[in-house]
C-alpha cells in the first residue's frame, strides 16, 4: 500500500461536502490503491454538524480512509496537504450585490491561499469549487506566490459533464461514446459550451445535430442548468458538483484518455486570446498531475465572440478584486 495523501476539503458540512467526502474516502478520486487522510475545514458554527458527517465517514469503514480530522483553523487544515479542494464559500445572501460577494469570498480565499503557501506539501494541487470559482482561484493563487500558478484550478467539469449529457441525450449515444467536448470561459452563465470539435461514436457531433438546436437549446440548457436544478430540487446541484470535483482531480492526477481531453479552468498564458493571468476554462489534456491546454483549435466565429464576452466578465471580476486589494 502507498503512503496516505492528505486531502484538505473546505466546507465539509455543506451539501457538496456531504457527497464529496464519501467519494474521496471510497477511492474514486485518487484511485483504489491510494489511502487518504481527510482534513476538513469548516467555520466554527458548522463544526458540530460536521461531527455527524465524521461519524458517518467512520461508520462507512472505508478501507482507504486512514484518518479524518476537522478544524476551523486553515493552517491546521492544509498542513502537509497534497490536495486542497476549496468548496466552502460565502453564498450570495438576500440584498447582497455581486461586489459584496466578491469581497466576502476574497477574504476567505486569500486567507486560505496564504495558509496553503505556508503549510501545504510542496506538490499541493488546488481545486476551487466554491463560487465565483474562477476568480476565487485567482485570489488564492495571488495570496500564494511561491506556489506555481499551474497548481491552481477551478471547476468547470460540471459544465463539461452537463454538455456531454445533453449531447448524449440528443444523439442517443451513451456518454462514454462522446469525446472532445469543451467549455470555455467563466463558470457562470456566460460560459461557452462548444461541441464543434466533439466526436460522437465515430462521427463529428456537428454532422449529427442542427445548428439551431446547438444555439437555442444545447448551449442555454448547459449554461442555465444550475438554475434549473435549483428550481426543481429547491437546492443547488450537490451530488453532480461533487462528482465533477472528483472527475476533475482524477483526470488531473491519473490523466485524460488518449484522443480525448477535458475542460478545466486554469491560468491563461494568453492562449486563445484569453488575457494572461486570468483563470479561464480551456480544453486540456493531462498526464501525471500536469495539464496542458489543447492548442491550434479553430474556433467558430460565434464561439470566439461568446468567449470574448465571458473573458470580459472574468476581467471585470479581476478588476473588482484588484480594487478590493486582493491581487
Ligand atoms: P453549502 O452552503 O451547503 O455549504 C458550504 C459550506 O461551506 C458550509 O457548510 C459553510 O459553513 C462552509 N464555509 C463557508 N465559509 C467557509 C470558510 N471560510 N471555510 C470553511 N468552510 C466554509 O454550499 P454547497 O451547496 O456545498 O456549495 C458550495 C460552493 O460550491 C458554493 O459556493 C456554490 O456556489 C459552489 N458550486 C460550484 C459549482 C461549480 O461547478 N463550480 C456547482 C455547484 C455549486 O453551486
Amino acid at each position: 500500500m502507498r503512503a496516505p495523501i492528505t486531502v484538505a476539503v473546505t466546507g465539509g458540512a455543506g451539501q457538496i461536502g456531504y457527497q464529496l467526502l464519501f467519494r474521496i474516502a471510497a477511492g474514486d478520486m485518487l484511485g483504489p490503491d491510494q489511502p487518504v487522510r481527510l482534513r476538513i475545514l469548516e467555520i466554527p458554527d458548522a463544526l458540530p454538524a460536521l461531527e455527524g458527517v465524521v461519524m458517518e465517514l467512520h461508520d462507512s469503514a472505508f478501507p482507504l480512509l486512514h484518518s479524518v480530522d476537522t478544524t476551523a483553523d486553515a493552517s491546521v487544515a492544509f498542513e502537509g496537504a497534497g490536495h486542497a479542494l476549496l468548496v466552502g464559500a460565502r453564498p450570495r445572501g438576500p440584498g447582497m450585490e455581486r461586489s459584496d460577494l466578491l469581497a466576502a469570498n476574497g477574504a476567505i480565499f486569500s486567507a486560505q491561499g496564504r495558509a496553503i503557501q505556508e503549510h501545504a506539501s510542496q506538490d499541493i494541487r488546488i481545486t476551487v469549487t466554491g463560487n465565483p470559482a474562477n476568480t476565487n482561484a485567482l485570489i488564492a493563487a495571488a495570496a500564494a506566490p511561491d506556489i506555481p500558478r499551474e497548481r491552481f484550478s477551478a471547476l468547470t467539469r460540471l459544465d463539461h459533464n452537463r454538455a456531454i449529457a445533453q449531447l448524449a441525450a440528443r444523439t442517443g449515444e451513451p456518454v462514454a461514446g462522446i469525446r472532445r467536448m469543451i467549455v470555455w470561459g467563466n463558470h457562470s452563465t456566460t460560459q461557452v459550451p462548444d461541441l464543434t470539435h466533439a466526436i460522437v461514436g465515430e462521427s463529428l457531433a456537428t454532422d449529427l445535430v442542427e445548428r439551431e438546436w446547438v444555439r437555442d437549446e444545447f448551449a442555454p440548457t448547459v449554461a442555465n442548468r444550475g438554475a434549473a436544478v435549483i428550481a426543481a430540487r429547491g437546492a443547488s446541484s450537490a451530488a453532480s458538483a461533487a462528482s465533477a470535483t472528483i472527475d476533475h482531480v482524477r483526470s488531473w492526477m491519473l490523466g485524460t484518455a488518449p484522443d480525448d481531453w477535458t475542460s478545466m479552468s486554469v491560468i491563461s498564458r494568453g492562449e486563445y486570446d484569453v488575457p494572461e493571468g486570468l483563470v479561464s476554462s480551456f480544453p486540456v489534456t493531462t498526464a501525471e498531475g500536469e495539464w496542458s491546454i489543447v492548442d491550434d483549435l479553430e474556433l467558430e466565429p460565434e464561439v470566439a465572440e461568446q468567449l470574448r464576452a465571458s473573458v470580459a466578465e472574468l476581467e471585470q471580476e479581476r478588476e473588482q478584486v484588484r480594487a478590493l486589494g486582493y491581487l
